[in-house]
């Protein structure tokens, strides 16, 4: 919450800052590190020796081996930098390498994604469950488009090609973390992208997981933090785009 009230001011200030000398790139690398100090001291308080992973700080280990904190205190930040107020803080924790608890917190819509293994997903009090469209046709899909600086644009391309002919709409949120939490939330029926940090999934991985939901990499394997790719939906619709996003250019 506190790291969500310092992104909330800096978020406010955008609009100003347009003319700043500083440059809005700046001030939001300093909103980001601003965000990732207040989590990363809270969380070293109340669980003294946890290992981190941070995306500004990378791995930070700690003494205790069974437990690591994954990360991201500013997700969407292209969003935020252009004050369009779909942004979030991601932070999950896993156990013996396995997520056990994950929050997505959305400070500009006062929105609180959080998970617990075993315990379910909620949307502030509200228990989550992904939808239950089992049609690619009926099918509101999301995912992310690679720009300037990030590559596979080809086949990128390739997959959206193969996608857009089959759904019923495709959504581009920019914040990978916040895609999670709506197709947790039955929002977005599926989403999939295919180069992501492990501090932009975690907790919303746990999310779709608790939520009812399926995820896999884009070759349908279990390696999402390494390849990077994620395919997620309720079992029909995950299943279903898993298969069109490979299917051979005609
Ligand atoms: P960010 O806002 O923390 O940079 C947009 O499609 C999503 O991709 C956002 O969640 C964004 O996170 C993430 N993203 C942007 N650049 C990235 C990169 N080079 N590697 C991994 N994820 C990235
Ligand atoms: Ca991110």
């Amino acid at each position: 919450m506190k790291a969500g009230r310092s992104l909330s001011r800096d978020f406010g200030e955008v609009q100003n800052l347009q003319v700043s000398l500083k440059g809005p790139g700046d001030y939001v690398s300093q909103a980001d590190r601003k965000a990732e100090e207040i989590i990363h001291s809270e969380l070293a308080r109340a669980r003294p020796g946890y290992a981190f992973l941070m995306e500004e700080r990378g791995a930070v280990p700690g003494e205790d081996d069974q437990h690591r904190w994954i990360v991201d205190p500013l997700d969407g930040t292209t969003n935020f930098l252009h004050g369009i107020p779909i942004f979030s803080i991601s932070i999950a924790l896993e156990r013996q390498g396995q997520l056990v608890a994950g929050v997505i917190y959305n400070p500009a819509m006062d929105e609180l994604y959080t998970a617990e293994r075993g315990g379910g997903a909620f949307l502030n009090d509200r228990r989550l469950r992904v939808s239950g469209r089992t049609k690619l046709s009926d099918a509101v899909i999301g995912t992310g488009v690679p720009h300037l600086g990030r590559g596979h644009h080809g086949n990128f391309l390739v997959e959206l090609r193969n996608v857009m002919g089959e759904v019923a709409g495709i959504r581009r949120l920019g914040s990978a973390a916040l895609d999670l939490a709506y197709v947790a939330a039955g929002r977005m029926d599926g989403f999939w992208e295919p180069a992501l940090s492990p501090w932009d999934i975690a907790a919303g991985l746990l999310l779709i997981r608790e939520a009812g939901g399926f995820c896999t990499d884009m070759d349908g394997g279990q390696e999402m933090f390494d390849k990077g790719s994620i395919v997620v939906g309720n079992e029909a619709i995950q299943k279903a785009l898993l298969k069109t996003l490979k299917k051979p250019l005609r």
